[in-house]
């Protein structure tokens, strides 16, 4: 059959009825349009949500999950960033990093436009106006950006996760200075994801401020605001320009109810490693009274210097929650809970769901599967009552299985969480999931010591992305997958960046680690979630000097006295373990850093001083 494209006169009328006024987006819409031999083209945005949904009810794109909630699931082999498949390009050779996956622009824009051409044809082309900001920042003109996407769950996502809708960029400044983002999800089946024939290309051309992936519909695949233009592409922008960092933190307020002294806090922890779970914290129930922990933000913070008060100050440039599913129940997140509570919008992705009832379910949700099986499928889509022996085990939710709302939605989120300024930063702190090794935080209070710290972050691997489950690896920052330009130019950066702070107005910087375990029967040694908290307030008072902790070659641990422990259960065993220091896994840790750093490029001597000062004190260290 024959698809009709989409006839200019209705693309007119379309940008026209949709009030979509500025001449270089429509120039944009028009070339892809036509490249991307659509038969339709529709501008969306937020007021088109409960239009949207609608649709893809009627059409079984999405199926409810009770009142105000829904449910999708992806293409079976579709459900994970894939990090050998991402690309930055530029036209500079000087841009290659270890972890950018760099290549020439002049390759790679002819490649993946050659993949798109009429791809999405007899689609829909969804014209997503975006803006990674709140409304007025300071960094609002690195904010907006235009998705073209064939994919209507795809627009559903963007309008939860980013501002949307023509008025952002409508009236820019500059009116061809946009994200140009182009989303085509082309032929799920045929797209040998995972072997050596692999057609999937997800490419940020970074001096071009353009975004081209094909190939997949789920998540950072797919929805171009979030981390290829909130992580790469900004990452690239705040280099180029020196005037920000783009970063994977959360970001999130302690507010001491009696004096109401809010401190700031935002950290680089590994996808799927605890930024959502803590940025949603409640205080433990002891410490209720005394103090709030408010969102600002799970995944990306953009940070700058105000030089009126010479602090930092971080913005979340997202407007929702893409968070893991696995793990979330009332015990451990209640607040995740709260966020997808009926009526949110929330839409689910590869979880369990049951046909009859129209509950969802994942791992964790509950400490058993629900006994009665009637109804429910896994998020393949597989009724678990005609599963095969073999595949009794399966989880019924993937591992990497979502949850997206947006950020009004949840229940702690800051009063203040839309200020256009920021809020200004008092802590940046790194965390790994580590099963040994690190204690359970470590202050750092010089500035080159705390960046070297963050570019030796290291992670056990995670279902967030494709690969292994569980194999330790480095992780810059927590931003290895969403490296945009070279690392020693990225610590550089840094220590420009944050060091141009006044001093009174420097961050501490701290490293945390909530997931060693016991060697002997894997339990987790400091209890998590909620109980993090503690380790935190001990942060603050250091840095405000109430208490003055046990330095360390790797920074100031806590001494037991000076945690606030009231209403936690932990064995004086474990906790004793969780603030040392392990000399002689320090000592090979310290060996695998120098080689790990070696492989950067150009990096400042700053850094490899810090390395060495530390290196020296750990072999000073007995034992
Ligand atoms: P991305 O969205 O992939 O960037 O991940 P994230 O860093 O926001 O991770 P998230 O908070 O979603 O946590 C991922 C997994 O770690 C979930 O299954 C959590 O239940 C688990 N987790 C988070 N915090 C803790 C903790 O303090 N202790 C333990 N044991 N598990 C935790
Ligand atoms: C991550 O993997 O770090 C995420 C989810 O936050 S995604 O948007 O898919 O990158
Ligand atoms: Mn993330």
């Amino acid at each position: 059959m024959m698809k009709t494209r989409a006839n200019s006169a209705d693309l007119e009328a379309a940008l026209d009825r949709a009030g979509l006024e500025n001449p270089a987006v429509r120039e944009y819409v028009r070339h892809w349009a036509d490249h991307t031999g659509v038969s339709r083209v529709e501008v969306v945005g937020a007021a088109d949500d409960a239009r949207l949904v609608r649709e893809s009810l009627a059409a079984g794109e999405i199926l409810p999950a009770g009142d105000g909630r829904y449910y999708a699931r992806s293409y079976v082999k579709d459900t994970a960033r894939s990090e050998e498949r991402t690309i930055v390009a530029t036209a500079r050779p000087r841009d290659k990093g270890l972890y950018n996956n760099w290549r020439p622009s002049s390759e790679m824009r002819p490649l993946v436009t050659g993949l798109m051409r009429d791809a999405s044809a007899g689609k829909t082309m969804y014209v997503v106006p975006y803006l990674m900001a709140p409304p007025g920042s300071p960094l609002a003109p690195y904010a907006a950006g235009v998705e073209l996407t064939d994919h209507r769950t795809v627009a559903l996502h963007m309008i939860r996760m980013a501002r949307c809708g023509v008025e952002y960029v409508n009236d820019l400044a500059e009116p061809g200075r946009f994200v140009r983002g182009v989303h085509v999800t082309g032929d799920l089946p045929n797209l040998g994801q995972g072997t050596p024939d692999d057609q999937r290309y997800f490419v940020t051309i970074a001096d071009e401020r353009a975004i081209l992936h094909y190939g997949s519909s789920y998540g950072g695949n797919a929805l171009l605001g979030k981390i290829a233009h909130g992580l790469r592409q900004a990452s690239y922008d705040g280099w180029v320009s020196e005037e920000f960092l783009a970063e994977q933190f959360m970001l999130i307020g302690i507010t001491d109810k009696q004096t109401g002294r809010t401190w700031h806090i935002c950290g680089g922890f590994p996808s799927a490693s605890g930024k959502t779970n803590l940025a949603m914290m409640l205080a433990p129930d002891s410490l209720g009274e005394e103090y709030h922990v408010s969102f600002y933000g799970d995944d990306i913070a953009w940070l700058q210097v105000d030089p009126a008060d010479g602090r930092i100050y971080a913005i979340n440039p997202e407007f929702g929650v893409f968070g893991v599913a696995k793990d979330t129940n009332e015990v451990t997140n209640p607040t995740a809970l709260g966020s997808v509570a009926p009526g949110t919008g929330v839409l689910f992705t590869n979880v369990a769901y049951n046909d009859l009832t129209q509950e969802v379910w994942w791992e964790g949700r509950t400490p058993q599967p629900p006994a009665d099986v009637t109804g429910w499928r896994d998020w393949t889509g597989q009724l678990i009552s005609e599963r095969s022996a073999d595949n009794a085990a399966q989880p019924w939710a993937h591992p990497n299985s979502r949850f997206t709302t947006t950020l009004a939605n949840v229940p702690n989120i800051a009063a203040d969480f839309e200020n256009p300024r920021g809020v200004p930063i008092d802590a940046i702190i790194f965390g790994g999931r580590t099963r040994d090794r690190e204690p359970l935080i470590r202050a750092i209070t010089d500035l080159a010591e705390g960046v070297y710290d963050g570019l030796t972050l290291g992670a056990e691997a995670t279902f967030a992305a494709e690969g292994v489950e569980g194999q330790l690896r480095y992780d810059p920052m927590s931003m290895r997958p969403f490296m945009s330009y070279p690392e020693g130019a990225y610590a550089a950066h840094w220590l420009r960046i944050i060091g141009s702070a006044s001093d009174a107005g420097r961050p501490i910087f701290a490293h945390v680690n909530w997931f060693q375990r016991d060697p002997d029967d894997g339990h987790f040694l400091w209890p998590g979630y909620r109980d993090n908290l503690r380790a935190l307030l001990w942060l603050m008072r250091l840095k405000e000097g109430s208490v003055q902790g046990v330095q360390t070659p790797v920074g100031i641990v806590p001494a037991v006295s000076e945690l606030d422990l009231e209403g936690m259960s932990a064995s004086p065993a474990d906790l004793a373990k969780v603030l040392s220091i392990d000399a002689p896994r320090w000592r090979a840790e310290m060996t695998r850093r120098e080689r790990h750093l070696a492989q950067f490029e150009g990096l400042p001597e700053e850094i490899w001083a810090a390395h060495r000062r530390v290196a020296a004190a750990i072999n000073a260290l007995d034992g």
